[in-house]
C-alpha cells in the first residue's frame, strides 16, 4: 500500500516557485496577508527569486490573474490573497463567490495548486484579527495559512505517487486482457 503522508510543519519550499496574487481593496488588511506568506515561505527556506507578488484591483479580479500565472506555466503554486468585508459593499455576496469559484476553477482546470487566503468577513475588526495584525507578530495570519497550504500541496504533488505511469494504467490493462 502507498501511501502519504506528512506533517505540514516538516515541508520546505526547496526550488519550488510561488506566485502571489493579492487585491489592493482594503490594502491595510491584505498587506499583513502578504507579509505572512511571504515570511512563511522564507522560514521554508524560499528565497525572493522563488516568489513573486503581483497586485490587482479587488478580489473579483483574482481569479482572472490567477489563471494567467498559472498558464504561464511559470508557477508550482499561486496563492490568493485579499479581504471581503461585508460591511464594505452590498455585492459581498457576488464578489465573495465569484472570487472562490473563480479561484477554485484555475487549479481544477490547471492543475497548479491555489491557496485560498481571501478573508470574507462580516466586519473590519474579524478582518484584522485575521490578518495576524492584532497580536502584531503574525499569529492568526490566513496569508501565513494560504502559503502553508501551498508549500503543502507543491510538495505531495512532487512525490512519485502523483507521476504518470502508464505501465501502472488500469483502464487500459482491462481493455488489453478483454475485460472491457
Ligand atoms: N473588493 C475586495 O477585494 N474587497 C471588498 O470588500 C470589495 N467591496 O467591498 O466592494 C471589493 N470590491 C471590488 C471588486 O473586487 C472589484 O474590484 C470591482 O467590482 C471591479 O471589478
Amino acid at each position: 500500500m502507498d501511501s502519504y503522508q506528512h506533517s505540514a510543519e516538516g515541508v520546505l519550499a526547496h526550488d519550488f516557485k510561488f506566485a502571489i496574487v493579492a487585491a489592493r481593496f482594503n490594502d491595510f488588511v491584505v498587506e499583513p496577508l502578504i507579509r505572512g506568506a511571504v515570511d512563511t515561505l522564507k522560514q521554508r527556506n524560499a528565497t525572493d527569486q522563488q516568489i513573486d507578488i503581483v497586485r490587482v484591483p479587488g478580489a473579483f479580479e483574482l481569479p482572472l490573474a490567477a489563471m494567467k500565472l498559472a498558464q504561464s506555466r511559470r508557477y508550482h503554486a499561486i496563492i490568493a490573497l485579499g479581504a471581503v468585508i461585508k460591511g464594505g459593499t452590498p455585492h459581498f455576496h457576488y464578489v465573495c463567490a465569484e472570487c472562490a469559484n473563480g479561484l477554485s476553477r484555475v487549479a481544477l482546470d490547471t492543475g497548479v495548486p491555489v491557496a485560498f487566503g481571501v478573508l470574507t468577513t462580516d466586519t473590519v475588526e474579524q478582518a484584522v484579527e485575521r490578518a495576524g495584525t492584532k497580536t502584531g507578530n503574525g499569529e492568526n495570519n490566513k496569508g501565513a495559512d494560504a502559503a502553508m497550504v501551498a508549500l503543502e500541496m507543491v510538495n505531495l504533488f512532487n512525490t512519485n505517487l502523483f507521476e504518470a505511469d502508464l505501465s501502472k494504467d488500469v483502464a487500459l490493462k482491462g481493455i488489453n486482457s478483454g475485460k472491457v
